[in-house]
């Protein structure tokens, strides 16, 4: 076995034991790449694990890169909601970063679109 072999061997088996106990995103609304004919009312994370409020987040942009939330992110247990304002039609990108409560960081973006 060479060492590359080795290490993706040990990655394979070290890494759903790690990524376990992190806040993993599972659930998004609207979701990755999705579509949407209106302007939802709010964006809506949910992960894996409780969150720490303090260090957990959520922000929302359009495709200029202009704020399009109407307020903080509210976390509450494992969920993150953002409120929107009247989102025009467009692309808008979801950056997010959680922090679970073993104090592990987890980050991530995905875009979506308002249509016309
Ligand atoms: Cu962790």
């Amino acid at each position: 076995m060479n060492r590359t072999t080795l290490f993706a061997l040990l990655f394979a088996v070290a890494w759903p034991a790690a990524a376990s106990a992190h806040a993993m995103l599972q659930h998004a609304e609207p979701s990755a790449g999705a579509a949407v004919r209106a302007s939802p009312p709010e964006v809506r994370l949910e992960f894996s694990e409780e969150l720490e409020p303090s260090f957990s987040g959520a922000v929302i942009t359009d495709d200029k890169g202009r704020p399009a939330a109407a307020g903080a992110a509210a976390i509450s247990g494992t969920t993150i909601t953002v409120k929107l304002n009247g989102l025009h039609a467009g692309g808008y990108r979801v950056q997010w970063h959680a922090v679970s409560t073993d104090t592990h960081r987890t980050e991530g973006a995905y875009s979506f679109t308002v249509g016309p």
